[in-house]
This record gives C-alpha cells, sequence and structure tokens, in this order.
C-alpha cells in the first residue's frame, strides 16, 4: 500500500540501512486499523459509560468480578473476529531485514503473533490466557458451572484475564528483556502508543539515553513527540509499510 503523504526524511533513509539492531514498541494504534479500539479512544455501544481506566485495577475486581470478567469477554470476542492489518504484517517482515529486531507490545489481543511474528515481548500479558486472581497461575480448564467470572478449578478463587492490570508489576522477564533490548539498540520505533503509561512509556526514553535514534509513528502528539528525531505523522497500517520499503532487503 502506498500512500502519496508519506515521505521518509533521507537521514531516516540512512539510518535505516545502517541500524543493526532495532527495537519496536507497539501500543493500541497498531491494532487500530484491525478494528480493536484504542484504550483512550471513547468506548462504544453496551461500555461506553465506562472507563478502561476504572476497569483495568485488582480494586474494581475486586468490588464487581462479573463486570470487569464481561468486559474481557466482550473484548475476547472482538479480538477473535478481526485480524491483523499491514503494520503487523510490515513488523513481521521486517524481523529479517535487521541484525537484531525486538518487537514489543503492550497490546494483550495477539495480533503480531497471529501475523506471524515471533518472539514478541508481551509487556502487558495476554488476553486469551486466564489466571487466577488468589494463586496467580495460568489456568487453561475450569468447570462450566455457569458462575461470572468463572472458579479456579484447584482452589476455587475467581478467575481473570492475564493481563497486567494498573497498580500491578509486569512479568520480570519481560520488562527485564524490554529494558536490555532497549538500552542496546540503535534505532527505537514507538508506534501507536500514547506513551502515558509507566513503565513501558519509559523505554523510549532509555533508548534515546543510551544513543538510540528515536522515531515515532502516530497520527496524534504524544508527550514523546518532542523528544523523537522522526515522527511519521500517519496510520501505522499506511506509514510501516511505506517505511518497510525503505528497509533493504
Ligand atoms: C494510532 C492509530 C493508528 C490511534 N496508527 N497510531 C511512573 C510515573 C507515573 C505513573 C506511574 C509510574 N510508574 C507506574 C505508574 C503507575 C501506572 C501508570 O503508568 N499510570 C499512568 C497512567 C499515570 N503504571 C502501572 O500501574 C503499571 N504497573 C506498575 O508500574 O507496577 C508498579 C506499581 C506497583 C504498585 C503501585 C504502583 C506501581 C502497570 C501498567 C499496566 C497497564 N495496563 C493496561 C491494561 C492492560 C490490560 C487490558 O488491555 O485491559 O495496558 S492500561 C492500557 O494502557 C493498556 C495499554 O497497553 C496501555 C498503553 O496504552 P496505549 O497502547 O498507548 O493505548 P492508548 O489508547 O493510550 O493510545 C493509543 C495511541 O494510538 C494514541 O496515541 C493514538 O493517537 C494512536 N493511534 N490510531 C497509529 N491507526
Amino acid at each position: 500500500m502506498h500512500h502519496p503523504c508519506v515521505t521518509i526524511p533521507a537521514a531516516l533513509v540512512e539510518k535505516l540501512a545502517t541500524a543493526r539492531h532495532v527495537v519496536v514498541l507497539t501500543g493500541a494504534g497498531v491494532s487500530a486499523e484491525s478494528g480493536v479500539p484504542t484504550f483512550r479512544d471513547a468506548q462504544t455501544g453496551l461500555w461506553a459509560n465506562f472507563k478502561p481506566e476504572d476497569l483495568a485495577t485488582p480494586s474494581a475486581f475486586r468490588r464487581d468480578p462479573k463486570l470487569v470478567w464481561e468486559w474481557y469477554a466482550w473484548r475476547r470476542e472482538t479480538v477473535a473476529k478481526v485480524a491483523p492489518n499491514p503494520a503487523h504484517h510490515a513488523l513481521t517482515a521486517m524481523r529479517g531485514r535487521f541484525r537484531q529486531f525486538t518487537l514489543i507490545t503492550q497490546n494483550v489481543d495477539g495480533l503480531h503473533q497471529r501475523a506471524g511474528s515471533e518472539d514478541v515481548i508481551e509487556l502487558h500479558g495476554n488476553i486469551t490466557r486466564t489466571k487466577c486472581f488468589q494463586e496467580d497461575i495460568v489456568v487453561t480448564e475450569w468447570p462450566d458451572t455457569g458462575d461470572l467470572p468463572p472458579k479456579c478449578p484447584r482452589c476455587g478463587g475467581l478467575l481473570r484475564p492475564d493481563v497486567v492490570w494498573f497498580e500491578e508489576s509486569l512479568p520480570e522477564g519481560a520488562i527485564a528483556s524490554a529494558l536490555a533490548a532497549s538500552r542496546a539498540c540503535d534505532l527505537f520505533l514507538s508506534v501507536g502508543t500514547s506513551t502515558v503509561v509507566y513503565p513501558a512509556a519509559s523505554l523510549p526514553l532509555e533508548a534515546r539515553d543510551a544513543g538510540a535514534t528515536i522515531v515515532e509513528i502516530n497520527p496524534q502528539p504524544t508527550p514523546l513527540t518532542p523528544k523523537a528525531d522522526f515522527v511519521l505523522s500517519g496510520p501505522a497500517g499506511v506509514v510501516l509499510p511505506v517505511l518497510l520499503k525503505h528497509v533493504p532487503a
């Protein structure tokens, strides 16, 4: 897909030709063109009156586990119905073109993997997995008792999605590898993320402090924008395929 409005600056083309380790951090914007609503977009339909910030927390789950479970069930259905878009596919294709390539995502939708990306670092978990709220272990099967949320087959605790809520820590291995890659890369792409949620938002800053070139791909400005070396303002599904064309095969 070519888009006449996207021009890649010559200095970035040069950087793409010489970069040895590229890190990409993605956020909800990368899945927007697949039809997955972003986090800070107004929600629609049934969920229009709820703010994600008020649902994606342990206290929300304690207060009203059924509500939170049903919100995730609804989102799980959306994710199952949609497909990866040209942004996901461009990132999958990019991998083999650099000596080292690290794909880090804040998304829980698994669309990078469905587009064929391997070794994706998932910072905020995956909505298709379920774990026990009590024991914090992944559960793959449970008896259908009609309870919502369903109960843990081991301990009877409530089941919840295996995602990272506010105030919870990120999976240790995931954030450690993400941080190490960000500090070691020479080119860092921040794609479709508002860069307001920490610690994920610190990754481009760490990369920048370590001397990497920072590229932001987003139709809207973010707190990272003034700190980026290049800003490609547009939808990821349009910009990334154009960018890919400038990466030597
Ligand atoms: C497009 C597009 C297109 C649209 N193409 N782009 C330091 C400072 C301040 C606060 C903190 C701090 N450290 C920790 C905190 C607290 C908190 C935090 O960051 N709060 C801030 C909001 C103030 N962080 C945490 O609590 C984290 N845990 C933690 O730090 O543990 C230690 C601790 C323990 C005890 C107490 C306190 C701390 C955990 C954060 C977990 C975040 N979880 C969520 C939910 C996941 C599950 C689920 O999906 O339900 O993760 S929140 C939500 O935000 C989700 C996302 O991954 C994350 C980031 O959002 P993202 O992806 O950037 O989406 P949007 O919607 O914000 O933006 C979309 C962007 O796309 C926009 O810019 C659009 O313009 C753009 N766009 N169309 C390209 N076509």
